[in-house]
């Protein structure tokens, strides 16, 4: 990809933080030059992340620097996410999903949610840092087909067989799908997780397997 395409304009705005406006506009012009949305995140998005990522674990970029671009990044993908939920697509199943608790990184979990949305789940999102005890009393109130969890850090991960051993003492019948740079499908089984998928096109798949979704 060239740093001229309209890809490479969105990577280049997220590495230098630019402004959400211009984020914006170069998502909604992507849109309408007709790239996927998964596309658009991928090679856009998300590479700029990953750019700025990169940066801070060699030491070239500081905590705000990476904080600022994550925010540009998400007005990129608040565009996308309009899109989906204009398309007004029926209900396949109910998600609530969520970051465990002590644990702050929304992306990977938000690119989940959206994904699942735009496959057709009502997505109800908790956002960070979720207790076991909060994931309990939405399981409660919603009684949703399948709970979601995300880690991104070894010292959070610990926060899904936390939430998963809490949803048993409950007797909740929900099915779990767990994901996060350091989990893996040993760590699932485990934990005794219905699911483990390691990256967010494939938790769909996987969502749709555990809940038998034919479309
Ligand atoms: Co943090 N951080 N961070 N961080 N951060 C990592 C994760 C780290 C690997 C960086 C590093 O050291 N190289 C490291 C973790 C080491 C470890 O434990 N193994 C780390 C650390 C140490 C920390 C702090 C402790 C740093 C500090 O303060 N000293 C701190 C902890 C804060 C906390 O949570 N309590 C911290 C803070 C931050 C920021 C706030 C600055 C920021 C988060 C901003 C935000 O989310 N709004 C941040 C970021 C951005 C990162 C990196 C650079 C990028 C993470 C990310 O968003 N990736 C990351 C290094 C890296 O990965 N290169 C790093 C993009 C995202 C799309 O990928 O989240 O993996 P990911 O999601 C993927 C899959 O994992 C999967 O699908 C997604 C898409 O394909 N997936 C699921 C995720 N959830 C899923 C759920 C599923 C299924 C699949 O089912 C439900």
């Amino acid at each position: 990809m060239t740093g001229n395409s309209i890809l490479g304009q969105i990577s280049e705005c997220v590495v230098k933080a630019e402004s959400e406006e211009l984020v914006r506009e170069l998502t909604q012009k992507a849109v309408t030059e007709g790239y996927a949305a998964k596309d658009i995140i991928d090679q856009g998005l998300l590479a700029g992340l990953d750019t700025i990522g990169g940066m801070w674990t060699r030491g070239d970029a500081f905590i705000p620097e990476v904080l600022l671009s994550a925010k540009i990044m998400s007005a990129g993908m608040e565009v996308i996410r309009e899109l989906i939920v204009k398309s007004g697509v029926k209900p396949v199943g109910k998600v609530v999903i969520g970051t465990v608790r002590g644990d702050v990184h929304d992306i990977g979990k938000s690119l989940v949610a959206m994904l699942l949305g735009s496959a057709g789940f009502e997505v109800t999102d908790l956002g960070v840092d979720v207790a076991p005890e909060r994931f309990v009393q939405v399981i409660k109130a919603e009684k949703p087909d399948l709970l979601g969890m995300s880690a991104l850090l070894t010292t959070t991960m610990p926060g899904i067989a936390d939430t998963i051993k809490a949803i048993q003492k409950e007797g909740l019948e929900v099915v779990t799908i767990i994901g996060g740079a350091p989990v893996t499908q040993e760590y699932a089984d485990r934990i005794g997780a219905n699911g483990y998928a390691p990256d967010a096109v494939s938790a769909v798949a996987k969502a749709k397997e555990l809940l038998k979704i034919k479309r």
